[in-house]
């Protein structure tokens, strides 16, 4: 078949239901109603310095109006859609600390767990930002969802990716079984998204490497060494990485699904209030592990577990990530288990 340009998002959600014909349809509604999600909270990022709403809450605007942070505008956004899109039974934001009902009257059969706006340091510094979504089936029956709908594994998603808000704005999406990780960027001349990343595959070697060195005297001997061996030379003499941390793990990620590259944030002896690391299993490690993994990549912990194989216990259960190129996270693996 010719390869088709100008593809909407839309359009490719179409074509790939019809790839499935035990497909009702209603996933592909879902994620419409999350894309206008996106595309208002993308506006309203684009807007943040005019509409005053960087920094703290409880301003007004320059027409006087009470305004939100912008993590708190997209989070109302992201519940306030979603609630009556008729395709969900329950949700979970990083933003709550409990699990967020759906409208009476409008049950439906998957969950959504997201975090509304990942990346909160960067938002008042024109600094990409991202929306990351995760989609489960529920599990229990009935009415509303419960708890167990979304403490599930997630090798069990049915779709996830992220919406990052940066020089441009991109949506970065898998439905998983091989059907390819691709990426759209938003046209705001015609408020669409159209296909600019087709079936992204992540270089299986990677030039970068990111993670938060001011931490490296509370890293742990593996980290270390791992790290070390990153920086050393390459056969030719040469230096092999460069460092980038943006420090919004959205954007970290998605330059290294681009590039190739590996994002880490393992344990440490700093938090000790985290002893698992700062990021949270069901609203970013998993999610970014199956893009990561459909991608080509791999998705472990700092002991080697796989990302998508950790069964939750809590909602904002956190996790060590390594994330990225398969031959660095494969080498990060040795480190991290020669025990
Ligand atoms: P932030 O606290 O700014 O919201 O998930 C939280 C997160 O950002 C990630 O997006 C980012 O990768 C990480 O924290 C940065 O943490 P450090 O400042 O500890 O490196």
């Amino acid at each position: 078949m010719p390869k088709r340009k100008g593809i909407t998002v839309s359009r490719q959600l179409m074509d790939s239901q019809q790839m499935h014909p035990e497909a009702t349809g209603e996933l592909t509604g879902l994620l419409n109603e999350l894309i206008v999600a996106a595309k208002i909270i993308s506006a309203e990022v684009n807007m943040a310095g005019l509409a005053g709403i960087l920094g703290q809450s409880g301003k007004t605007n320059v027409q006087g109006e009470e305004v939100q942070k912008l993590d708190d505008f997209a989070n109302r956004t992201l519940k306030r859609r979603m609630e009556q899109c008729g395709y969900i039974c329950i949700m979970g934001s990083e933003e709550d600390d409990g699990v967020i009902p759906v409208l009476d009257g409008y049950e439906g059969k998957y969950t959504l767990a997201f975090d509304p706006l990942d990346g909160s340091s960067n938002i008042d510094v024109n600094v990409s930002i991202g929306t990351i979504f995760s989609v489960h089936r529920r599990k229990s029956e009935g009415k509303q969802g419960n708890m167990s709908d979304l403490l599930q594994k997630g090798s069990e998603q049915v779709a996830a990716g992220y919406i990052i808000y940066g020089s441009s704005t991109v949506l970065v999406y898998t439905t998983g079984h091989g059907d390819g990780v691709h990426g759209f960027t938003l046209d705001p001349s015609v408020g669409e998204f159209f296909l600019s990343h087709p079936d992204i595959k992540i270089p299986e070697q990677a030039k970068y490497y990111s993670i938060n060195e001011a931490y490296s005297r509370y890293w742990y001997d593996e980290t270390r060494d791992y790290i070390k061996k990153l920086k050393e030379m390459d056969e030719q003499g040469e230096r092999s990485y460069s460092l980038r941390y943006i420090g919004s793990l959205v954007s970290d990620f998605h330059r290294n699904l681009i590039k190739g590259g590996v994002f880490l944030y393992p344990r440490d002896k700093k938090s000790t209030d985290k002893p698992d690391g700062k990021l949270r299993l069901l609203y970013e490690a998993a999610p970014l592990a199956m893009v990561a993994e459909e991608a080509g990549g791999l998705a472990i912990t700092d002991d080697g577990r796989r990302i998508l194989d950790i069964e939750p216990k809590d909602l904002h259960q956190r996790v060590p990530l390594v994330i990225g190129s398969r031959d660095e996270v494969s080498l990060a693996k040795e480190y991290f288990t020669k025990g």
